[in-house]
């Protein structure tokens, strides 16, 4: 599997599925959650709701299709909320192990990470590109290409620093 970095915006990206930082009740929210939803339409809501009725749990993962999105599936995880007091680094690396694991049930090979937990939910934003690098080149899996998209040009320096080191 090749990691790879690029600095951009995940609604963008031409890729098989697109990873989105949801919360619990899977039913939209701000930051990348928001933009994903706006950019898929109002049928990627519809369709959380009935495939999530009850949401989904810390570091857990499931999918719905892509809708307006460039990619055919959106692989949804809920990371750990730092500042809510949430710390047990294992929930936020299952998110990675998890969305591969659906990537592979899906057949998905290429698939774009946003930094989970790295924003609304305050996770320090250095251990969450470690936990991100560290868990998707230890975790086994069929997907070619894990992306990890940066949101800016500092999170990209920071992203190329520790996958380079
Ligand atoms: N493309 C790529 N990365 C993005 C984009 C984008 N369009 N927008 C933001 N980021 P966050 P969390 C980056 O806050 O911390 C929502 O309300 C952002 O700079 O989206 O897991 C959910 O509904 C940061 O590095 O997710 C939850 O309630 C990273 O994506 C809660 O926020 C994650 O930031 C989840 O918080």
């Amino acid at each position: 599997m090749e990691l790879t970095v690029v600095e951009g915006d995940i609604t963008r990206q031409d890729v098989d599925a697109v990873v989105n930082a949801a919360n619990r009740r899977m039913r939209g929210g701000g930051g990348v959650d928001g933009a994903i939803h706006a950019a898929a339409g109002p049928g990627l809501l519809e369709e959380c709701r009935e495939r999530f009725p009850d949401g989904l749990q810390t570091g857990g993962a499931g999918w719905t299709t892509g809708h307006a999105l460039p990619a055919r599936w959106v692989i949804h995880v809920v990371g750990p909320n730092y500042t809510a007091g949430e710390r047990d680094r294992s929930l936020l690396e299952s998110c990675y192990s998890g969305a591969l694991a659906v990537a592979d049930e899906l057949g998905a090979r290429t698939i774009a990470f946003p930094l989970v937990s790295a924003g609304i939910y305050g996770w320090p934003r250095e251990d969450a590109v470690r936990t991100a690098v560290d868990t998707l080149r230890s975790t086994p899996t069929d997907v070619s290409e894990a992306r990890i998209v940066a949101f800016g040009r500092s999170a990209y320096q920071l992203i190329r620093d520790i996958a380079d080191e």
